[in-house]
């Protein structure tokens, strides 16, 4: 069995020791990883799971007799148990494995096309990824609903007031990302849910930024879909979650047709399996599913209040260092913010920043961020975005701002 990594107290450089990318040099330099809003980095402990799934029990669930299988099934269930206590899901056929974020979406858009009647409308933020925005222009296509978006402000936080005034007995769906990925605004959901209820409308938050960060509980939230990737929170590629509520679920119609989601089939008629199989047609990503599992228990055994506090640290460092800089200019100032900085300096161009940073080890995004409406309010092409997770240091963050000085230099 794999070795469980635990964390009695928080301490950044045992920490960092779990990451054995942290360790490798980018041109030369150490690399200094601050995109982690793009995906997170990988721990030993999650990399061991993985290579333990096709080292010993390698191969497809819930329909071999054989050992292999039955192993392979059990850690898969567990991993979907794990997502279910972590979220506080009252049932474990409330969680839906999917490819990730985008994949949970599009499934939930799908199903509720044969819900929305013409005249019905949804509301989306100004605040969301574009795989948040496209799947619902797509389904009011198909449905001839309308979609209304809430506004933002100039500090990149939602405007309430406007919301209040945009719900109505026609809304049917509240769309909106718990956490914006360009500029780590933490939007206040409990009340965009509760009044989205007020007028029997579903709500779908995104979770795909506030996850690496925060310990959401669905039902305390008493949110309708909650949507998440595994590699924004340690765990790979290719693989997420969808919870719903099951009255939710059994409502939507399945998002795909293939082996495991039926009951029966025949050629005249098929009925199809109870959750949570119903929406995952096809062989999925088994190892997948089973390290998105592990990824949970490795971040819970740091602790979300330690992360969360030691997050701030570093936000509130890198934030004033930057600061420093004449001409830096940061999009989206609020006190409720998660550590990721999107900023400018003068008319340089994002790209070229990060390019520079790139050539001293450092690794930030720049560019729309799949967030192009945003970039469009604030009039610009793009950001540099700086992500910060818990392993990162102080340390990072000064060789970052001098990196970025002396691209300024450069450049300006
Ligand atoms: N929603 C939000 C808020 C996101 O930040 C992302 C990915 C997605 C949805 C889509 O997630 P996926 O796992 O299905 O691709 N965001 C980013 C980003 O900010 N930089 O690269 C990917």
């Amino acid at each position: 069995m794999t070795k469980k990594t635990s964390h009695t107290k928080f301490n950044v450089s045992e920490i960092r020791k779990d990451f054995p990318i942290l360790s490798r040099e980018v041109n030369g330099k150490p690399l200094i990883y601050l995109d982690n809003a793009a995906t997170s980095q990988t721990p030993q402990h999650v990399i061991d799971v993985i290579v333990d799934y096709y080292s010993k029990y390698n191969s497809n669930i819930h329909r071999g007799v054989h050992t292999l299988s039955q192993e392979a099934t059990d850690k898969y269930e567990q991993a979907r148990q794990t997502i279910q206590k972590h979220f506080n899901a009252k049932h474990a056929n409330e969680i839906i494995f999917t490819s990730g974020t985008t994949h949970s979406i599009n499934l939930v858009a799908s199903g509720f096309a044969s819900i929305l009647k013409p005249k019905d409308e949804i509301i989306v933020s100004a605040l969301e990824h574009h795989s948040n925005i496209v799947p619902w222009q797509m389904l009011c296509d198909k449905t001839g609903a309308t979609l209304k978006v809430i506004p933002m402000n100039d500090n990149g936080e939602l405007e309430i007031d406007s919301y209040k005034s945009l719900l109505s007995s026609k809304t049917k769906l509240v769309i909106v990302n718990h956490v914006s990925n360009a500029l780590g605004i933490i939007n206040p959901i409990e009340t965009i849910i509760k009044l989205a209820h007020h007028f029997g409308a579903a709500v779908l938050i995104d979770g795909a930024q506030s996850i690496p960060h925060i310990k959401p509980d669905v039902q305390a939230l008493d949110v309708d879909f909650y949507v998440a990737s595994a590699h924004k929170m340690c765990g790979p590629t290719g693989v997420g979650m969808l919870y719903g509520k099951e009255e939710w679920l059994n409502k939507l119609p399945p998002y795909q047709g293939g082996g495991e989601m039926i009951a029966e089939v025949t050629f005249e008629k098929t009925t199809y399996a109870e959750l949570p199989h119903k929406f995952e047609a096809g062989t999925p990503n088994i190892c997948g599913g089973i390290a998105f599992g592990a990824a949970i228990d490795y971040m819970n055994s740091i602790g979300f209040e330690a992360i969360e506090s030691y997050e701030k640290e570093l936000l509130h460092y890198a934030t004033i260092r930057l600061l420093e800089i004449e001409g830096l200019h940061i999009y989206g100032e609020t006190s409720q913010k998660t550590a990721v900085i999107s900023f400018n300096v003068g008319s340089i161009h994002p790209y070229d920043l990060g390019s520079i940073l790139d050539k001293l080890g450092i690794a930030v995004r720049t560019g729309h961020h799949c967030t192009q409406p945003i970039m469009d309010f604030y009039n610009v092409p793009g950001t540099v975005r700086a992500s910060f997770a818990f392993y990162n240091t102080k340390e990072e963050i000064d060789i970052f701002i001098d990196g970025l000085k002396k691209a300024v230099m450069m450049l300006s």
